[in-house]
């Protein structure tokens, strides 16, 4: 920033709960986006021009084209939201802009839809839900008819034991799942003990094992497409995939097609490789039944969105007062 005497010039990208705009208002000079129409690069590189401040989400692309054009006041690019794959954060940090994201607050709500995606993909809930609006269910209950599968004593792979993994597992040991996980690092003992979690060194072995796979571990040049079509092809036919951290963790392709040929059961996906756009066989199969696709909904809970705005304050704030932000990106964590 130019001088610390004025209040730094904050631009947030998309609309925030009420709350936590009318706080940045009282703190922050600001530039908000009433009409939250996603920003395209050009406002983008205006607001990267003129902010001190930077608050995008997932829905804006900041790659090293954009960053070249930040202005010398950039020092803070406080993310809404936990991934940060949508940032260029090793370009930032070279051109000396601290990055830093709102971890933790939305991890038991992330964890409830990853559990609900499990249930709805296995008992067939999204499939059912539509029976009745959409009329046909003349030929009432029958013993044979709509029957999905149990899931309370199958195995659960995790693929990514972090805070949301972890959150997963205790729901999904209280529905009598067998929790499994395949992650960089083992989990502390006390981890493994209170979840009766089995670590799997090898994900490819866990894969081969598992009945249920989630993906819980984040988007990065190391994870992008770790469930490749290689990989997928070593789950079991019963198998169901579910996906609610990136969709670039998995080949989509490889699971849509897999799918189609029953050599995969089901899918539950809240994230795709391309959003908002989505492949039109997942569409397809959605409407058969075969898979549940849901719109980023994750951490869509009015309590996640308020408290993760309060981190980016606390975040921001920090930083403007010369300390350091609570959660910064760190080299390391790329
Ligand atoms: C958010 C998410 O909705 O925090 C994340 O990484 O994927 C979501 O929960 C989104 O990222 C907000 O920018």
């Amino acid at each position: 920033m130019s001088s610390l005497k004025r209040k730094p010039l904050v631009v947030v990208t998309r609309r925030l709960p009420e709350v936590v705009e009318a706080r940045m208002r009282e703190l922050f000079d600001i530039r908000l986006n009433p009409d939250d129409k996603p920003m395209g690069s050009e406002a983008l590189a205006t607001a990267l021009r003129e902010a001190d401040v930077l608050v995008p989400t997932v829905t804006d692309r900041i790659d090293s084209g954009l960053l070249a054009q930040a202005g010398p006041n950039l020092r803070l690019i406080a993310n809404f939201g936990n991934g940060v794959d949508h940032i260029d954060v090793a370009g930032a940090l070279e051109r000396g802009i601290t990055v830093t994201n709102t971890p933790g607050v939305l991890t038991e709500d992330t964890a409830d839809m990853t559990m609900a995606l499990i249930l709805a993909v296995a008992r067939r809930v999204a499939e059912g839900a539509r029976i009745i609006p959409d009329d046909n269910w003349d030929a009432g209950w029958s013993p044979t008819w709509m029957l999905g599968r149990r899931i309370t004593g199958k195995r659960l792979g995790i693929v990514g034991m972090g805070r949301i993994g972890q959150a997963l597992a205790r729901r999904a040991k209280a529905f009598g799942l067998q929790i499994h996980y395949h992650n960089r690092r083992k989990a502390p003992v006390q981890i493994e003990r209170e979840l009766d979690a089995t670590y799997w060194e090898s994900l490819d072995q866990m894969l081969a094992r598992v009945d249920i796979v989630s993906v819980n571990c984040p988007h990065t040049p190391a994870t992008y497409h770790l469930l490749s079509a290689r990989r997928l092809k070593l789950l079991k036919p019963e198998a169901i995939v579910v996906n609610t951290a990136r969709g670039e963790v998995i080949d989509e392709n490889a699971l849509a097609r897999l799918i189609e040929a029953g050599e995969i059961s089901a899918a539950g996906l809240d994230v795709f490789e391309q959003e908002p756009a989505v492949s039109p066989r997942l569409v397809k199969l959605a409407r058969s039944g075969k898979v549940v696709l849901l719109p980023h909904m994750g951490s869509a809970t009015h309590e996640s969105r308020t408290d993760m705005g309060e981190k980016v304050i606390i975040n921001i704030k920090t930083f403007m007062d010369g300390h350091r932000p609570p959660d910064r990106i760190l080299p390391s964590m790329l």
